[in-house]
C-alpha cells in the first residue's frame, strides 16, 4: 500500500529552513506519494509559488483537499509558520497522524500548542538532529506501515 503524505514547511513564514525540507522530502518520497513536494523547492519564495502568482483562496483550498487525502502529516515545525499551525490544527481536527518534527539545537521555542498537542500517538513530536532525520522517519514509517 502506498501512502499519502502531506508535508508542512514555512514560507511566508521564512525560507531559512528549506534545504532540510527538501531533503526530509527526498526521504518521505520512499514511502509515499508527498503532496506537497514543492515546500522544498528553493524557487518557492514568499512572494510568489515558483515565479508564479496564485490566488491565496486557490492555496488554501488546494492544500485542505491534500490534507483530506493524506494518510499522514509530517511537519518540520522550527521555523515558526502560522500556517504550519493551522494546517496541523485542521489535521488534528481530522483524526490525522502527524509527525512533527523540531530541529535542536535552535533558537526557536516550540509552541505550547503543539508541543502540548502530542498524545504518544496519532500526534507525536519529535527532536531531532539533521543526522538523525532519516532514521526517525524510517522507524516512524515502518510502524504506520505495519499499522
Ligand atoms: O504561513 P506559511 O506561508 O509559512 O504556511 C506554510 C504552509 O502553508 C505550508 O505547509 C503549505 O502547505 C501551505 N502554503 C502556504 N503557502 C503556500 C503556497 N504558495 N503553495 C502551497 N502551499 C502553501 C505560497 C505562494 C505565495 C507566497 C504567493
Amino acid at each position: 500500500m502506498s501512502l499519502g503524505i502531506y508535508f508542512c514547511g514555512s514560507i511566508r513564514g521564512g525560507r531559512q529552513d528549506v534545504e532540510i525540507y527538501s531533503r526530509i522530502i527526498g526521504s518521505l518520497k520512499r514511502f509515499g506519494k508527498v503532496f506537497t513536494e514543492h515546500i522544498g523547492n528553493s524557487d518557492l519564495n514568499v512572494k510568489g509559488d515558483g515565479g508564479v502568482t496564485t490566488e491565496d483562496t486557490y492555496i488554501h483550498d488546494r492544500d485542505l483537499i491534500w490534507l483530506k487525502q493524506a494518510d499522514v502529516i509530517v511537519a518540520e515545525v522550527t521555523q515558526p509558520s502560522l500556517g504550519v499551525g493551522y494546517e496541523l490544527g485542521r489535521a488534528v481536527a481530522m483524526n490525522k497522524k502527524i509527525l512533527c518534527l523540531f530541529r535542536t539545537p535552535s533558537k526557536h521555542l516550540l509552541s505550547a500548542m503543539i508541543r502540548g498537542a502530542e498524545n504518544g500517538t496519532s500526534l507525536q513530536v519529535r527532536d531531532y538532529s539533521e543526522e538523525e532525520v532519516e532514521t526517525i522517519l524510517q522507524q516512524y514509517f515502518e510502524k504506520q506501515l505495519q499499522a
